[in-house]
């Protein structure tokens, strides 16, 4: 989507620091973190959120999570623990609205998820 700041992201048009990349996927720093280790996973294609099923199939939600699993082994995390999280709507304060999962580790994180 042309306004969209994650496909200008996927598009190379604001520059970001990439984690991984394939043909169907994204993972990148956050901007924001909100933990030592903050990544985002991205689907390329776009579509808004978790119910949004225009551009999503199982094999794409799947790959997805399979990303941040790998991510999170990439960087270390499978060896202290993490948390992802897919924030959806008003309510979920998603601020993106490409869907994406955030990965958080590198350190004890909150009990508290809400
Ligand atoms: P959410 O609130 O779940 O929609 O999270 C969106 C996240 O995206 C938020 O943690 C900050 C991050 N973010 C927003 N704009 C940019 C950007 O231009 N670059 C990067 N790397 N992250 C961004």
């Amino acid at each position: 989507m042309e306004d969209c700041i994650f496909c200008k992201i996927v598009r190379g048009e604001i520059p970001t620091k990439k984690v991984y990349e394939d043909e169907r996927v994204l993972a990148f720093y956050d901007v924001a973190p909100q933990a030592p280790v903050h990544v985002l996973i991205v689907p390329k294609a776009h579509s808004q959120d978790l119910l949004d099923s225009r551009a999503l199939d199982d094999a794409l939600l799947a790959h997805l999570l399979r990303t941040a699993a790998e991510v999170a082994v990439m960087l270390g995390l499978d060896k202290t623990g993490f948390r992802i999280v897919s924030n959806c709507g008003e309510d979920g304060r998603q601020s993106v609205k490409h869907l994406h999962i955030h990965l958080l580790g590198g350190q004890k994180l909150s009990e508290r998820m809400s």
